[in-house]
């Protein structure tokens, strides 16, 4: 028997990669786990018939040839379905985006691009076929990457999850249903979690990374936190975000995780407690007596494992240009252009910071036709600085706060550098080309095409 099986608590992603394997794999049976998850339950409802997805229990004493396993690498995942089968005599081929990891299924054939959503992956397959698909089918395969690109707005979301979405809309997805299988935040449940959460929210730093937890205790496993977390995490704008959830009457703690800073794994942050996932979303259940000395751990972990934030000093230029209090605005004007900057600190003759003298500034010169008078009176003389030491985040929050656009980075009183808006978004812009070599360094096959490839052969050249 050949068949084809998704991870263990099957979500939306998962049903999706499963209908769109049909078609690749057409003689093979498609079986449902035990258990699926809240989100997918509706949906897998309405299509259990047309589905025809078989249990595992349903498989047992027939002999397996073959198996397609997608949106799970992990021998972990998919143990429910192996029953009597032993690897090495079954032919097994994996669809997954997730990261590799020590306990990937052995000797299977693996397709990894590592898509926002796995559906992608197998739908780029289809089209690259020529294949048309059923309407029904493209409505269940475009809500599952509606479902794991968080509505296209994840940090590994990839050229190619739009385009299988263009592709699907094509084939007669329907929009309003796959509204309707997404179910935010409309049961009440939630909307009262989603409040409480966000009033408990706890902010610390560590090692000047921005850390927000949640504490609760609950009475049980109530459906969709994984939602309600990630609601808090777009609508606070979090960079790392945990909600611990402590089920006190089953002595378990559910971990539910949501990562936006670049260079943080939060699937391997969370292997530390027997969990996994992505590395911008992540969770694991954890049985535990007290679930505050478990949360007490995972911050120690934290404290030893996290990756400081970048610094002032990790973006400024260190090599700024300056100009002299004395100089005409037009000549500043005309050394600005030269040198392609957008503002310059004011350096007198003994090497003292005066002020910092922008276009804005210039421009206010040029309105009151007053070209030829000195920088000094048109500069800013209330000077915002800041020490190498401090962290992008802040510096972002002071752009905004002050509404400036040029920070010099002083250090006991001399210049070290200069970090503009233009240093602030080339760093947020970044954060992809650095997943996609993190990625590759993991042995994953990037989003878009070769990427991480070009990256690095720039980087090596
Ligand atoms: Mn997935």
């Amino acid at each position: 028997m050949k068949i084809i099986v998704g991870h263990s608590n099957m979500d939306l992603d998962c049903v999706g990669s499963i209908v769109l394997a049909r078609y690749l794999y057409p003689d093979h049976q498609a079986v449902r786990s035990a258990l699926v998850h809240p989100a997918a339950r509706k949906l897998l409802n309405l299509y259990e018939d047309r589905l025809g997805l078989v249990t595992a229990s349903e498989l047992k004493g027939k002999a397996l040839e073959r198996i397609v396993v997608v949106d799970t690498r992990s021998l972990d995942k998919v143990t429910e379905y192996l029953g009597s089968a032993i690897l090495g005599e079954v032919e097994i081929e994996v669809w997954d985006h997730h990261p590799a990891s020590e306990r990937d299924i052995p000797g299977a054939h693996l397709h990894a691009r590592a898509f926002g959503a796995n559906t992608t992956q197998l739908g780029v397959e289809l089209m690259a076929l020529g294949r048309s698909i059923a309407e029904e089918d493209a409505t269940i395969a475009l809500t599952g990457i509606y479902a794991d690109t968080g509505n296209f707005t994840h940090s590994n979301v990839a050229r190619e999850d739009f385009d299988v979405a263009a592709w699907l809309i094509a084939q007669g997805a329907s929009l309003k249903l796959v509204k309707e299988f997404l179910v935010p935040l409309r049961e009440r449940e939630q909307m009262v979690l989603f409040h409480e959460i966000l009033g408990r929210l706890e902010t610390r730093a560590i090692h000047g990374q921005k850390v927000q937890t949640c504490y609760l205790e609950l009475e049980e496993d109530s459906q969709g936190l994984g939602a309600v977390v990630e609601r808090v995490f777009e609508v606070e704008n979090c960079e790392l975000l945990f909600g611990l959830f402590f089920f006190a009457p089953k002595r378990k703690m559910l971990i539910i995780g949501r990562n936006s800073i670049p260079g943080v794994r939060l699937d391997a942050i969370l292997a530390a407690f027997g969990g996994g996932g992505h590395a911008q979303a992540a969770a694991v259940t954890v049985k535990t007596e007290s679930g505050r000395d478990l949360a007490e751990r995972l911050m120690a972990y934290l404290e030893e494992t996290l990756v400081p934030a970048a610094k002032a000093s990790d973006i400024m230029s260190p090599k700024v240009a300056t100009v002299d209090p004395g100089m005409s605005l037009l000549d500043a004007s005309r050394f600005l252009e030269e040198v392609g900057h957008t503002g310059a600190p004011v350096m007198d003759a003994s090497g003292g910071l005066v002020g910092i003298l922008t276009l804005r500034d210039i421009q206010k010169g040029r309105k009151a036709g007053q070209m030829h008078v000195p920088v000094r009176n048109f500069m800013a003389k209330s000077l915002v600085t800041a020490g190498p030491e401090m962290t992008v985040r802040e510096i972002d929050e002071l752009f905004y706060e002050k509404n400036i656009g040029h920070l010099p980075i002083v250090q006991a009183g001399s210049l070290l550098g200069i970090v503009t808006r233009t240093d602030i978004l080339d760093y947020k812009r970044s954060d992809r080309e650095r997943m996609d070599g993190i990625l590759k360094a993991l042995g994953v096959s990037p989003g878009p095409g070769g990427r991480a490839e070009d990256v690095l052969a720039q980087a090596c050249e």
